[in-house]
């Protein structure tokens, strides 16, 4: 397919003009039994994309930021814009016609629309707002998504359906809304970059087909928590200080991976003492963001193996995760291999 990404006129005018939806269409339309449901999920995405990503833009001036005063599922603070982020996307989702089951961060149990047999022939799990505590300083914060077929005809529970290992997704990807919105995603078919240009309000194809560098020495950890970090994880650390390594943490995950990818290094969010598990959600951060990872030639693992290999045995299941480019990903895992 000829590369109309950038288009420079007569005029010496270069605009970029393939958009979201026209890329995943022309994606799809490569093969027969495409029925162009991807495009119509995805769009939804977009489309609760822009307007969290307006809200997000405006919260200061609209005074929403802050905490409403109540927990979420997790025990953790809410934030108003969480609220409002899931609303945003769940109204945009739950309108599509193709969507059996969604799952959020910030709701205990995953919503059951459709059954497949009615139409619902798709599962999306998604972390709304995931960063939200940096968003009173301007940080920047996002939206992770997963997208997953629902495979069953008889529903059962919504964790049943939706509670299906990483490499069963069919699409995966993030939006960051930093110094520009940016949407990453990928079909199982290599990694693309959208930013939204907010002169005509719709998300434009940058990048295509991206890869993460094999290797950079850089890592991406809380290291204020080091300490209780298991030994092998230290001990990484250590070497990684002897051997010329920078360091870079936004603690918001999506500015950090999506930093990995562009840049290369390894994050890394280990066991800790308060998290035994590590901190971050299986089925909304860590299997999307392995995806868009390996998509870009990268790897992602727990530390004991590949993330998107993981029997998932609850919607909220935490995981350690080590995600990045392959050279630094088999660094920190040599050092867990060996215990230290
Ligand atoms: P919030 O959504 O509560 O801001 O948490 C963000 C997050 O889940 C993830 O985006 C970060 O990578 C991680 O937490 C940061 O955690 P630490 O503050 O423990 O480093």
């Amino acid at each position: 397919m000829p590369d109309y990404t950038v288009t420079t006129s007569k005029y010496g005018i270069t605009e970029n003009l393939t958009t979201l939806q026209a890329h995943i269409l022309a994606q799809e339309t490569k093969f027969e039994e495409a029925t162009g449901d991807f495009t119509w999920i995805l769009s939804a995405i977009s489309l609760a994309g822009r307007a969290i990503a307006n809200k997000v833009r405006r919260a200061r001036v609209d005074d929403v930021l802050g905490e409403v005063g109540q927990e979420n599922v997790h025990g953790e603070a809410q934030q108003k814009l969480d609220i409002i982020a899931n609303e945003i996307i769940m109204r945009c989702l739950g309108d599509r016609a193709n969507v059996g089951v969604l799952a959020s961060e910030e709701g205990e149990t995953p919503t059951i629309l459709r059954s497949r047999s009615d139409g619902g022939r798709y599962c999306i799990a998604f972390d709304p707002l995931d960063g939200s505590s940096n968003l009173d300083v301007s940080v920047g914060v996002g939206t992770i998504f997963s997208v997953s077929r629902n495979d069953q005809e008889e529903v059962d529970s919504g964790e049943g359906l939706i509670l299906q290992p990483g490499h069963r997704q069919v699409a995966a990807g993030y939006i960051l809304y930093g110094s520009s919105t940016v949407f990453v995603v990928t079909t199982g078919n290599g990694v693309n970059m959208f930013v939204l240009d907010p002169a005509i309000g719709t998300f434009v194809l940058v990048k295509r087909h991206i890869t993460i560098p094999h290797e950079q020495r850089i890592y991406s950890v809380n290291e204020a928590y080091r300490d209780n970090f298991p030994k092998p994880y230290q001990d990484y650390l250590s070497w990684a200080h002897e051997n010329g390594y920078s360091s870079r943490y936004i603690g918001s995950m999506v500015a950090d991976v999506h930093r990995t990818l562009l840049k290369g290094g390894v994050f890394i969010y280990p066991p800790t003492g308060e998290h035994s598990k590590g901190k971050l959600r299986l089925m909304y951060e860590a299997n999307p963001m392995g995806m868009v990872i390996e998509q870009a030639g990268g790897a992602a693992t727990d530390g004991k193996g590949r993330i998107l290999d993981i029997e998932p045995e609850g919607l909220h299941q935490r995981t350690p995760v080590v995600l990045g480019s392959a050279r630094e990903v088999e660094h920190v895992q040599r050092f867990l291999d060996n215990g230290g």
